[in-house]
């Protein structure tokens, strides 16, 4: 076990500047209005830094820096652009320890998770579209003997970029990697809840990256957010977050006629069907650990299994072990590698999940375990802690409609594979589910049946760079991660060339 010292106090291997500015053309801005905010770590509570709070001035200034290197970026070769991203990478990995305890101190989440998943993640995502952008290929087609149409990719230009607090580094990750390969700069916008890991970020790799590439402007939603989404100056829009924030940013970009990409909420179904609980086998081991996945991240994942399914011929069986098995995740200090669940973001975040707890007893749902907020003493007094919590119900209650964003999971039973996809896909959303069986035919069909974007089968909560992500229904428009990305980032460009000297 080893536990990692908080930042500043001795021993760490973190430490932060008193205050952050914005961070435009490769340099520190201080904010035109003179405005910072406060910003606590979720793990007590407590204050440790204070931040830029961005106007629509201080977009405008990024956008300035960002389209004064826009066309030279996109001129560079992919070889080159590829190469920035390699080294990027590269300096990421070689300092994954202070990157991961600089992202659990900011959201609270475990270490050894941000150790094992969110750095390496966010590392292989630079990687991986380092290579995609060297593969990518334009083509041609033959319009007739004499003539040829071309296909170019081409760079937007200058984007936007707005990302939420769940996950600060990997979701920075998963919009610049391929908007930088792409040839686009950009102007990002970090979630007030978590303003400082990007640019604790920033200063292991800020060097690498030519003036201007990456701005990053730091602000509320309404005062800094708005304007760089409502911008004629952005030829693009990317955003993860709340479904009804989604729904105004593409108002804001429509106004210019921009396009957006959007990811947004989800209250994702995992389903076990009986033949899962057939054999006290690995596959039944692996599914339960599957259930108890509603707890990781603290629930804060929009694809969270927030809604258990399961077969009715062994529902009393398999909830039981499931209770067992969510009892035994250890909670306790995020920066301790044994801890399995930390502090939730923010305490507005936290006030959300409590009110949750008190709508699902309310509705009359059964608490199985957990159901209050943990209060530690000591070090991590003042934190933002919730016990992982199981209700069950049925799928007409508000618990199992809307996204909580929490370590809570609704369960339900099902009686056969119709019953199953029609609870499955009784929701608004479609952005991930979970299937769970040894039958080939099940797996296939759940996986066509369900509207969602991912459908995890036994397995859940992976997230390779070369698998796509992304929404069906009010979950969000376009995809993330994948090649099909690079796509979002650019424009394509025809040139329809005749080749003969005759006269049409
Ligand atoms: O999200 P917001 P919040 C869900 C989750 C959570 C709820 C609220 O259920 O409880 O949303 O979280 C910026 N113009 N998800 O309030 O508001 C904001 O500053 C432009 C799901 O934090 O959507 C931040 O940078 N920008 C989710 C980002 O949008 C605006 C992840 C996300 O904030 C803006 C996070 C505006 N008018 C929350 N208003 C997921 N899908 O992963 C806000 N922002």
């Amino acid at each position: 076990m080893t536990r990692y010292a908080a930042p500043g106090t001795p021993g760490a291997i973190v430490s932060y500047q008193s205050r952050y500015d914005h961070f435009i053309g490769g340099e520190y801005v201080p904010p035109v209005r003179g405005r910072y905010f406060e910003n606590p770590s979720p793990v007590n509570g407590r204050l440790f830094t204070e931040v830029a709070r961005g106007t629509a001035e201080d977009v405008e200034r990024a956008l300035d820096a960002a389209h004064a290197v826009a066309p030279a970026w996109g001129r560079r070769s992919a070889t080159q652009r590829s190469d920035v991203l390699l080294k990027i990478a590269d300096r990421m990995e070689a300092h994954l320890e202070q990157l991961a305890v600089a992202e659990t101190w900011e959201n609270g989440k475990p270490v050894r998770e941000t150790l094992a998943a969110d750095i390496p993640l966010a590392i292989d995502h630079f990687r991986y579209f380092a290579g995609a952008i060297r593969a990518q290929e334009g083509s041609l087609a033959e319009v007739d003997d004499d003539t040829v149409a071309y296909h170019f990719h081409e760079p937007l230009g200058v984007v936007a970029q707005i990302i939420p607090w769940n996950f600060p580094i990997l979701m920075a990750a998963w919009k610049l990697a391929p908007a930088l390969a792409a040839g686009n700069a950009v102007v990002l916008k970090p979630a007030e809840q978590t303003p400082v890991s990007i640019h604790y970020w920033l200063s292991l790799v800020s060097d690498l990256l030519p003036p201007g590439v990456v701005n990053i402007v730091n602000g509320f939603g309404e005062e800094a957010g708005k304007p760089l989404a409502s911008s004629p100056r952005v030829a693009k829009v990317a955003f993860t977050g709340e479904t009804s924030t989604g729904r105004l940013i593409m108002q804001y970009a429509a106004e210019h006629l921009k396009p957006v990409t959007l990811e947004l909420g989800g209250k994702s179904p995992n389903i076990f069907f009986d033949d899962v609980w057939e054999k006290d086998d690995d596959l039944r081991d692996k599914a339960l650990e599957g259930f108890t996945m509603f707890a990781l991240n603290q629930g804060e994942v929009c694809t969270c299994p927030s809604r258990g399914l399961v077969q009715r011929g062994n529902y009393p069986d398999f909830l039981a072990a499931a209770v067992a098995r969510t009892e035994q995740i250890k909670a306790g200090h995020p920066l301790d590698t044994e801890t399995m669940i930390g502090a939730q973001a923010s305490g507005d975040q936290l006030a959300k999940i409590l009110s949750y707890l008190d709508i699902g007893r309310e509705e009359g749902a059964r608490v199985l375990t957990g159901g209050e907020r943990v209060e530690f003493d000591g070090e991590l007094k003042g934190g933002y802690y919730v016990q992982p919590t199981i209700f069950e119900g049925d799928n007409r209650m508000r618990i199992f409609q809307e996204e909580i964003f929490g370590p809570v999971v609704s369960v339900t039973s099902f009686d056969d594979f119709e019953d199953a996809m029609e609870i499955a896909n009784d929701t608004l959303y479609g952005l991930g589910a979970g299937v769970w069986t040894r039958d080939i035919n099940t797996a296939y069909r759940a996986g066509r049946a369900i509207q969602a974007g991912r459908v995890w089968t036994n397995c859940y909560h992976a997230y390779p760079a070369h698998a796509a992500f992304g929404g069906y229904k009010q979950s969000g428009i376009g995809r993330e991660t994948h090649k099909m990305m690079l796509e979002h980032y650019q424009q394509t460009k025809n040139i329809l060339c005749s080749y003969t000297p005759k006269k049409l």
